[in-house]
C-alpha cells in the first residue's frame, strides 16, 4: 500500500474532528480524521447508554459557526437526549460533506516525528499516512476506566461498560441488574434501567451531588427568541467563566440572609440543573459558602428519599462542585422503589466478580447484567494510551508520568506540529464543552494557516511556558474549592496517574490569553526550532 502524504490528520470524529475538518478542508488543506468507531460522534457514540443526555441546554451544546446551521435546527428538548445529537452530528457531517474524509473502523496506533523530515509518521490499524501537522480530537472522556475486580474475566452474564455502550438495543427487562458507581453516566441510568428491571443493585463508593435537570420539550417562546438573536445569545457564553449563556452572577451566598439564600436555591434547583452552582458568586471560592448549598442540596436528598438510612447513604459528605457535579431525572426518586437496593462499597467492598455476580460483603448478588458505570481516565488517557513519541523518541505516556504539562492545553513540548483541542491546561471539562472545542479548532485553523503563509514549517511549545502555565492552572485552581476532594479533574480516580488538577478555571481570561497569544504571533511558541 502507498503511503499516503496529508497536510492534517485529525485523530477522532466527535463534535471537534467534525469541525477542524470542515475548516481546514475550506481553508485549502488536505485532511483527513481517523476514527476507531464504526460511525462519527465521538463521546456522543461510545455513551448510549439508557438515559445518556447533555446537561447543558441544546441551544448553547451546539456549534455556532453557521449561522443557517443554527437557524435551521430544532432541538426537541431542553436538554438533547443522546440520540438527538447524534442525529445532528450526522446533518452536520452530510450538510458541509464531510463523510468522503472520514476514515471509520480506523484505529491510530502510532504517531511519530520525524525530525529530518519535520513529519509525523502515523500507523493506524490500515496502513500508513504522512502528516505535516496532528490534530488530537480526542476528547477529555474517552478513555474508559475499568478497575481491576477480581474475577472480572469470569463473569458470565451480560457485561457493560457505560462508557462502551453496544449499538444494539439493550434491554433489561426481566433481568436482575448491578451497577457499580455513582458518577453522572450511573445517575443518568438508573432511573431508566429501575424502570425496566426486576431488581437493580446500584454499588456506591462515594455518594454524588445530582441537580434535578427539570427537562421537558423545547420551548417554542425560548427558542424563537434566542434564534432572533443567536449571535449576540453566543457571545454570553465568553462573558460566563463555565462559557454558559445567561448566568450572570454578582451575590454572595455569605452575604445573604437564611430566607434569601433559601430562596434562591430552590429557584436555581429548580430551574437551573448545573447552573444550580450559579445561585451565587461565591459557591466555588468559599467553603462557608459552599457549605451552605451543599447543605440545602442534602436538605433534597433527605426530602426526597423516604428511607432514612437509604437517604442518609446517598448524602453527599465533600464540597458540592468539586467532584462534576451530576444532573438526573428522578435519580433519587429511583430509590423509593421496591426493586432498587443501595449497596455502600465502604461498609460491604467488592471482594470479588463470581461467574453470576459479585461477592461484596459477604453476600454474593446474582445478577443477569453487570455494568461498570466507573468513569474515564479523564483528560489526558486518550492520548496516552496512543504510543505517540516527539523529538529523539520520547514518548508523551512518559513525559506525563508526573503530570500532564501542556502549553493552554493547546501544544506539548517536544511534540512539534501536535495539538490537543480541549487538551489539559485548558477550561474543557470545566466548561461548556461545544464553545470550548469551538474556540480550538479556529485557534489551531489560524495557527496552520498562519504558518503556511508565513513560511513557517514546525510550532512547538517550550517546558518553560508550559510549567509557567501549569503553575497559573494550580494557583487559579487554589483560589477555588475544587481541589478540596477525589475527582477525575485532579487525576485521583485513576491509581496510576500524577495527581495534578488539570482544567484551567475561567472561560473568559482563557479566552483573552490564547487570542492575544495568537495576536502575538504566537507567543510563547517557537518556530522551526532545528535539532
Ligand atoms: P465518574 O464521574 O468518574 O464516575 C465514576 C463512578 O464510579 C464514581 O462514582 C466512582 O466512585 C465509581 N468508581 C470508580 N472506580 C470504582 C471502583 N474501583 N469501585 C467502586 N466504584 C468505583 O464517571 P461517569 O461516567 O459517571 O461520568 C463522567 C461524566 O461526567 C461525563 O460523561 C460527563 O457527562 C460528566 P468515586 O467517586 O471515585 O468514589
Amino acid at each position: 500500500m502507498s503511503l499516503r502524504k496529508l497536510d492534517v490528520v485529525v485523530v477522532g470524529a466527535g463534535f471537534s474532528g467534525l469541525y477542524l475538518l470542515h475548516k481546514l478542508r475550506s481553508s485549502g488543506f488536505s485532511v483527513a480524521v481517523i476514527e476507531k468507531a464504526d460511525q462519527l460522534g465521538g463521546t456522543w457514540h461510545w455513551n448510549r447508554y439508557p438515559g445518556a443526555r447533555c446537561d447543558i441546554p441544546s441551544l448553547q451544546y451546539s456549534y455556532q459557526f453557521d449561522e443557517d446551521l443554527q437557524q435551521d435546527w430544532n432541538w426537541s428538548e431542553k436538554y438533547s437526549a443522546q440520540p438527538e445529537i447524534l442525529e445532528y452530528l450526522n446533518h452536520v457531517t452530510d450538510r458541509f460533506d464531510l463523510r468522503k474524509d472520514i476514515e471509520f473502523n480506523t484505529e491510530v496506533i502510532s504517531a511519530r516525528f520525524n525530525e529530518e523530515k519535520s513529519l509525523w509518521e502515523i500507523k493506524t490499524s490500515q496502513g500508513e499516512l504522512e502528516t505535516k501537522f496532528c490534530v488530537m480530537a480526542t476528547g477529555c472522556l474517552s478513555a474508559p476506566n475499568t478497575p481491576d475486580f477480581k474475577g472480572l474475566d469470569d463473569y458470565e452474564g451480560q457485561f457493560l461498560h457505560t462508557g462502551k455502550w453496544p449499538q444494539t438495543q439493550v434491554d433489561f427487562t426481566g433481568e436482575s441488574v448491578a451497577i457499580i458507581g455513582t458518577g453522572s453516566s450511573s445517575i443518568q441510568s438508573i432511573p431508566v434501567i429501575a424502570e425496566q428491571a426486576k431488581h437493580l443493585y446500584v454499588f456506591q463508593r462515594t455518594a454524588n451531588y445530582s441537580i434535578p435537570s427539570n427537562n421537558g420539550p423545547m420551548d417554542p417562546a425560548e427558542e424563537t427568541e434566542v434564534k432572533s438573536r443567536y449571535p449576540e445569545f453566543r457571545k454570553e457564553n465568553w462573558e460566563n467563566g463555565f462559557g454558559i449563556a445567561g448566568m450572570a452572577i454578582e451575590e454572595m451566598a455569605v452575604e445573604d440572609d437564611e430566607q434569601g439564600r433559601k430562596e434562591k436555591f430552590n429557584h436555581h434547583w429548580e430551574n437551573e440543573g448545573l447552573g444550580f452552582l450559579g445561585a451565587y458568586a461565591d459557591l466555588m471560592l468559599d467553603k462557608e459558602a459552599n457549605e451552605m448549598a451543599a447543605s440545602f442540596a442534602r436538605d433534597k436528598v433527605k426530602e426526597i428519599v423516604k428511607d432514612t438510612e437509604v437517604a442518609e447513604l446517598l448524602s453527599p459528605k465533600f464540597t458540592i462542585g468539586c467532584k462534576r457535579l451530576c444532573v438526573d431525572s428522578g435519580y433519587f426518586e429511583a430509590f423509593n422503589r421496591d426493586n432498587v437496593t443501595l449497596i455502600d462499597l465502604n461498609t460491604n467492598p467488592i471482594d470479588c466478580i463470581t461467574s453470576k455476580g459479585l461477592m461484596a460483603g459477604q453476600e454474593e448478588y446474582l445478577v443477569d447484567s453487570l455494568i461498570l458505570a466507573t468513569g474515564f481516565d479523564a483528560m489526558t488517557g486518550a492520548l496516552t494510551r496512543i504510543d505517540i513519541r516527539g523529538r529523539k523518541g520520547i514518548s508523551l505516556k512518559d513525559q506525563w508520568k508526573d503530570g500532564a504539562k501542556s502549553y493552554l492545553g493547546l501544544g506539548i513540548s517536544n511534540f512539534p506540529n501536535l495539538f490537543t483541542v480541549t487538551g489539559p491546561g485548558s477550561p474543557s471539562v470545566l466548561s461548556n464543552m461545544v464553545p470550548s472545542l469551538e474556540l480550538h479548532v479556529e485557534w489551531i485553523s489560524q495557527c496552520i494557516e498562519w504558518m503556511r503563509d508565513n513560511n513557517k514549517k514546525v510550532i512547538e511549545s517550550t517546558k518553560a511556558v508550559e510549567e509557567e502555565w501549569m503553575t497559573l492552572v494550580n494557583e487559579v485552581a487554589d483560589l477555588t474549592v475544587y481541589k478540596s476532594c477525589n475527582s477525575w479533574y485532579n487525576g485521583s480516580n485513576i491509581d496510576e496517574k500524577a495527581k495534578e488538577f488539570l482544567p484551567f478555571i475561567g472561560v473568559p481570561p482563557y479566552t483573552e490569553k490564547i487570542t492575544e497569544v495568537a495576536e502575538q504571533n504566537y507567543q510563547g511558541f517557537v518556530f522551526d526550532k532545528t535539532n
